[in-house]
């Protein structure tokens, strides 16, 4: 894996990990960060069958680096545009990639943490960990995805609520409305996501491949597309993965389990 420097990765036998190693500013996403995760995501090691995103330090990420930010304002508003469509660019190799990414969330998940965090497909949140998306209070909006993956998994009234009056969910309450999956107490983020990562890598490849590529894009389609597309998918997935070995295993699991209980 090429060096990095604000981050920080490990391939775990088939799970690679990625760590925003930039605690000193609570893992602030400058301009340089997003690179090298554009640069991890564009090329994930082939012996990866997930990822697991996690952060260093007592905050999962505090959004976009707005000291950077201000510094560079130039008014020009194709700077902002390019700096959107880069974080766009990235997110997407995460969300529609080749392999399920896992996050792991504590502390502060802001902003763009949160837009980084909800483009992720297993979010894993510890006690400490907490969502706000701040952007109206600081006189921006988002811009790294937000509107446009928040409002799919909590719902647009309630991110518009959540934006104007500036409210923090808490990791529970997060979990109620799928900002996170998991609610783990404090330091037991990684351990549960390398526990998730095991059974998301021991799915068939192409399977993983389809749920992630393909759920979020049929459920933007019309019932007709979208019931055409799911049956191309099925039709590749079945034929692609060793399917028919799988289910075979399966029955003769269940099997030997009768058995093993009818001799006891
Ligand atoms: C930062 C940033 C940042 C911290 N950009 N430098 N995000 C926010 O509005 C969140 C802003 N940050 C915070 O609310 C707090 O820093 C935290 C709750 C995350 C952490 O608090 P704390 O007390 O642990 O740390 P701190 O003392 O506030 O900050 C420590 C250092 O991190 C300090 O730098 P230092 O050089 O003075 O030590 C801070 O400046 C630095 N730091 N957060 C830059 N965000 C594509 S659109 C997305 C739009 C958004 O993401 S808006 C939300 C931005």
């Amino acid at each position: 894996m090429p060096q990095f420097s604000l981050i920080e990765t490990e391939l775990r036998d088939d799970l690679a990990l990625v760590k925003l190693n930039r605690p000193e500013k609570r893992n602030a996403i400058s301009d340089a960060l997003v690179d090298e995760l554009g640069l991890f995501f564009a090329d994930v090691p082939k012996a990866a069958k997930a990822v697991i995103l996690h952060g260093e330090g007592a905050h999962f990420c505090a959004g976009l680096d707005l000291v950077e930010r201000m510094a560079t304002l130039t008014g020009n508003p194709m700077d902002d545009l390019r700096t959107s469509r880069t974080w766009y660019r990235v997110f997407d190799l995460m969300q529609f990639g080749d392999v399920p990414v896992i996050s792991v969330l504590k502390g502060g998940v802001i902003g763009g943490g949160l837009e980084l965090a909800a483009s992720t497909h297993v979010r894993v949140a510890e006690q400490s960990a907490y969502f706000q998306l701040p952007e109206g209070q600081r006189g921006i909006f988002v811009g790294g995805s937000g509107s446009v993956r928040i409002p799919r998994i909590i719902g647009a009234g309630r991110m518009v609520e959540m934006m104007l009056t500036g409210r923090t969910y808490s990791a529970e309450e997060g979990r109620e409305m799928a900002l996170c999956h998991h609610v783990v107490p404090d330091g037991a983020g990684l351990d549960k996501a390398l526990e998730l990562g095991r059974a998301i890598a021991s799915n068939a490849l192409a399977s993983n491949y389809a749920i992630i590529n393909g759920i979020a894009r049929i459920a933007e389609m019309s019932v007709n597309d979208g019931l055409f597309a799911e049956s191309m998918v099925a039709a590749f997935t079945g034929s692609a993965t060793d399917a028919k070995e799988r289910v075979a295993a399966f029955f003769a699991g269940r099997k030997a389990k009768r058995d093993g209980e009818q001799q006891s």
